[in-house]
């Protein structure tokens, strides 16, 4: 099979782990890199052996012989980057966030259905090595009914360091880490039927809140409590960017907790079972589950794009996950319980 050639759009932070995460796949190439500032670019093509450097992204459409783009800029440019992708019948991948706002994200969703250009997001924390462990545990079922779960993704990390534009957001922990979780939890646990949320803002100096606390009932039978901080304390469990979990069911427990543990106990006792990412030198090691995660995202989309089945992280499934994340501000600002 011919591999397919895309343009990444953004030479930020996160596009050279992307960039990395692809090269780990057969039947792929990246042609060509788009970045507002060329030099930025350049910079990541000439890495990475690319030779076509762009800082105008209808020039880049017009040269460049490419089946997909995969957008990897600040939240704010999705949209008009979508719809480029639209303008010119080109299937395109986002990064999460998908939009700065809930009507954003339903325009790019049927945009892109109405001209029939499939769209996906790059939403890859459900393809973390032990939260597909978890998923597999819970659906064998052994537990019984999960009739609570918990989601910590609590951290003293300094976010900012290599993430600096993420102090400017007004809406920062839930877009930012929420994207993540909630799809986690959708992953787990099915569909939110309620939600209510409570912020907190510890750092002075950002624009946004750094804590979250987030409890939905879900699939029918599951409360859910998600709770998130970036609050820089310290934490005697701090592994960024590990996320921790404890599933209570009729039968038994899952804990999936420190160092990929996953623990499952039932009346034949606890079962545990460490569950590492797979390690790549191109990884940061500050970020290691989170970066391996990307190969398997990027190839589950790949396969859809190859006409292989579907992918997971649709732009279809992820607007559920973008609801769930603007219902939350919704409830803070409020006080309600949001009925989804
Ligand atoms: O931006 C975020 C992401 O997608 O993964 C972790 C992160 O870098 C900080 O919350």
């Amino acid at each position: 099979m011919r591999k397919m050639r895309f343009a990444i759009f953004g030479a930020g932070f996160w596009a050279q782990y992307q960039l990395a995460g692809w090269l780990e796949l057969p039947g792929v190439e990246c042609v060509a890199i788009y970045n507002r500032t060329l030099a930025k670019a350049e910079k990541l093509a000439e890495r990475f052996g690319i030779t076509a450097v762009y800082d105008d992204p209808e020039k880049l459409f017009a040269r460049e012989e490419i089946d997909f783009i995969d957008v990897i800029t600040d939240v704010d440019t999705h949209r008009r980057f979508v719809s480029l992708a639209v303008k010119h019948q080109l299937p395109v991948i986002c990064q999460k966030p998908m939009a700065s706002s809930l009507r954003e994200a339903e325009q790019m969703v049927g945009r892109c259905r109405h001209a029939r250009v499939p769209l996906f997001i790059h939403e890859n924390w459900r393809w973390q090595t032990p939260i597909r462990e978890l998923k597999r545990v819970l659906e064998e079922g052994g537990i019984g009914r999960p009739f609570r779960g918990r989601i910590d993704m609590i951290s003293g990390f300094p976010v900012f360091k290599n993430q600096p534009f993420l102090r400017e957001l007004k809406q920062f922990i839930i877009a930012d880490l929420g994207s993540h979780t909630l799809d986690v939890a959708r992953f787990l646990f099915g569909e939110a039927e309620t939600l209510s949320c409570q912020l907190d803002r510890v750092h002075k100096d950002i624009a946004g809140e750094d804590a979250a606390t987030i409890m939905m009932r879900m699939g029918g039978r599951t409360t859910v409590v998600c709770n998130m901080a970036y609050a820089e304390n310290f934490l005697e469990r701090d592994r960024f960017p590990e996320t921790y979990f404890f599933i209570e069911g009729e039968k038994g427990s899952i804990e999936l907790g420190p160092d990929y543990w996953v623990r499952v106990t039932t009346k034949s006792g606890t079962h545990a079972k460490r569950y590492p990412p797979p390690r790549y030198e191109w990884a940061n090691p500050a970020y290691d589950v989170v970066h391996a995660s990307i190969v398997p995202c990027n190839a589950n989309i790949l396969r859809a794009l190859q006409g292989k089945g579907s992918a997971e992280t649709s732009g279809e499934d992820n607007l559920k996950t973008v609801r769930l994340v603007f219902a939350s501000y919704d409830s803070a600002r409020s006080g309600e319980t949001i009925h989804l």
